[in-house]
Order: structure tokens, then sequence, then C-alpha cells
């Protein structure tokens, strides 16, 4: 197998945390300039260029998502991601979409905003996205008090990791939301999870609105 991504990337994480978790060998393939022939793979088997993407053989699989749930379905060492039964499934893949749409997109679109515009981030998509996270934050730190997940790493925890990660660098989840912060702090500490954020230290330094020094 082979994981095209950069080690920065909150989406490259989501799959690498899978994989990491379930110890599935892959080679990962590096997108930056100096390997535009990465760049070229997945130009030719995305829609729009976006990583990660994953070539198990002759089967290319994009959207990090539906990596998770293909080796969920051809590593038997992976199974634990998602329940085989469909109805168990159904409120792992609703948090997956919770964490992609609430928390993943107002992160990445705050992201995006100063990448636009480096020291003065057009102050409507920022409201707006902060608007989002003022609801999605303490909407998890409920969903939190009866959370049982079935496994320490789940679609769940591979969609939560990047996306509170990066989230919570960008508007902070609020002192008060103690289930959610210490939460992150767990998924963070997670092996799979760790290793995502050591491999990533090196490129904090491109954060586009400026890493802070924690984590
Ligand atoms: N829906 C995609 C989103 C992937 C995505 O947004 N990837 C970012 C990196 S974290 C990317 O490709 N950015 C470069 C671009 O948009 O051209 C998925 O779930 O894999």
């Amino acid at each position: 197998m082979e994981l095209y991504g950069h080690p920065f990337s909150s989406y490259t994480w989501k799959a690498e945390i899978a994989l990491y978790a379930s110890g599935v060998p892959f080679e990962f393939r590096m997108l930056d300039p100096d390997h535009p022939d990465n760049g070229a793979v997945v130009a030719a088997s995305t829609p729009t260029g976006k990583f990660p993407l994953l070539v198990d053989g002759d089967l290319s699989v994009f959207e990090a998502t539906s990596i998770i749930e293909h080796l969920a379905l051809s590593r038997p060492e992976a199974r634990f991601l998602l329940p085989e039964d469909a109805r168990e499934a159904l409120p792992v893949r609703t948090m997956e979409r919770v964490f992609d749409n609430y928390v993943m997109h107002p992160m990445q679109e705050i992201v995006a905003a100063h990448i636009r515009s480096p020291g003065a981030p057009d102050p409507v998509t920022l409201g707006r996205m902060r608007d989002l996270l003022d609801k999605s934050y303490p909407w998890l730190d409920s969903w939190l008090a009866t959370y049982e997940p079935q496994h320490p790493v789940t679609l769940v925890e591979c969609a939560a990791a990047p996306s509170l990660f990066y989230a919570d660098w960008v508007y902070p989840i609020p002192m008060q939301l103690d289930r959610l912060r210490q939460w992150r702090a767990h998924l963070l500490a997670l092996p799979a999870v760790a290793r995502c954020v050591d491999e990533a230290r090196p490129y904090r330094h491109f954060f586009p609105p400026g890493a802070p020094d924690r984590d």
C-alpha cells in the first residue's frame, strides 16, 4: 500500500491514524515540490488533486473516510475501525460526518482565510466559522458524556483527532468545556495520533495563522 499525503495535513493524519493503529504496513509518498511525480499520481487519480490518496495494488482510494473504510473491509487487522453491522456503524459514521463538517470544515476555512490574506484574514469568514465552532464545541462536550468507544481508535477518533488538534489552534476550545479539552488531550496521547503529531512538528512554522507553542 502507498499513502500519498503530507505529514502536516489534517486529512492525511485521518488516514494515517487508521494505518498506524491497525499496523497495516504502507509506504508514505510525500507530496511536496521535491516529489512532483507523487503530485502527478494524485492529480491523475482524484477529482481535484486533494489528498490523501491510497494506492492498494490496482485500486486507488481517495477521500480519507473511504480509505479508512477500505482498510476495515480489506484488512482483518483493521476491522475494529468500523463495526461490521450496518446499524452499529451508523452512529460511528454520523460522528465522522460531525467532525468533518462542523470541526474540520470551519478549521480549514479559517486557515484558508489566513492563506488568502496573510495578516488580514477576512473577518466575515472568521466570524462565520467561529460561530460554527461555538455551536460544535459545546455540543461535542455534551456528546462525550455518553460516548462509549468500541475500540481506542475507530473512524470517530480518526476524524476527531486531527480536526480538534488544529481547530483548537485556530479557535481554542473554551476552558469550561473540560470534557472536550480532556478528550482532545487523550486523543493526542494515543500512540497512532502522537506519531502523527511528532511527524508534523518540523512543519509547524508553515501553519498560516501561526502555530501556538504547545501540544
Ligand atoms: N474530502 C477530502 C478533503 C481532503 C483535503 O481537504 N485535503 C487537503 C489537505 S488536508 C488538500 O488536499 N489540500 C490541497 C488542495 O486543496 O489542493 C478528504 O476527506 O480526503
